[in-house]
């Protein structure tokens, strides 16, 4: 299999870091390559309609794309538990309030990039935070004992998003009134899977 990727992408470290931590780093070789909604990469666009990162390439099947479906499958090829039955709902909906700080987050650094200085919307840029910061506000709030439970694929997209932050907003701490949220990532990022797929 074929994991075409970036190391700076956050969608894509979600299924690195699934990769470290069931085990399948060998059997998938990582494509890296850039992309952008402004400037699709040829192999991107052959693999994904949508022209997005991460895609995951089969022998055996079809090609796969969005991290989620990603994560699902590595975890159900191993029957690895980062989807408990028990817990699947909230699990999934951890999993997307990750993706939605990411999302935000990457919005923000799209706007910044792809327009010109004029077409900046400083507005749209607030509303954007205002996403950002309602996510954690609700991870800090709710969701502090399914963070601190067995490892699933809702902390992994958590540990994703949080590390996109530092990476592209560092100016912009968001540990000041989150420290429950604050004190899990301290530990939760010094995993090896985390340690591994820093991005750089
Ligand atoms: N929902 C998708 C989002 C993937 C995504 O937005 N990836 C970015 C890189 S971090 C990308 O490929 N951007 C290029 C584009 O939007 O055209 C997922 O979870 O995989």
């Amino acid at each position: 299999m074929k994991l075409l990727a970036n190391p700076a992408s956050p969608f894509v470290r979600k299924v690195r870091i699934v990769l470290h931590e069931t085990g399948q780093l060998d059997e998938v070789e990582q494509v890296e390559l850039t992309t952008s909604p402004m400037d699709t990469n040829p192999m991107v666009a052959a693999s994904n309609p949508v022209g997005k990162i991460p895609a995951l390439v089969r022998e055996d099947g079809c090609t796969l794309y969005d991290s989620r479906v990603i994560c699902r499958f590595l975890d159900a090829r191993k029957n690895a538990g980062l989807y408990p039955a028990a817990h699947v709902w909230e699990t999934l909906t951890l999993e997307a309030t990750g993706d939605g700080v990411i999302e935000a987050t990457l919005a923000i650094v799209y706007e910044h990039r792809l327009r010109k200085p004029e077409g900046v919307s400083e507005d749209w840029i607030a509303a954007q935070w205002a996403k950002i910061d309602r996510g954690l506000d609700a991870l800090n709030a709710r969701w502090m004992s399914h963070l601190n439970g067995p490892l699933d694929a809702g902390q992994i997209a958590v540990g994703a998003a949080l590390g996109y932050l530092d990476f592209r907003q560092p100016q912009r701490d968001w540990r000041p009134g989150r420290d429950a949220l604050a004190a899990w990532y301290a530990t939760f990022s010094q995993r090896p899977s985390m340690l591994a797929t820093a991005p750089k």
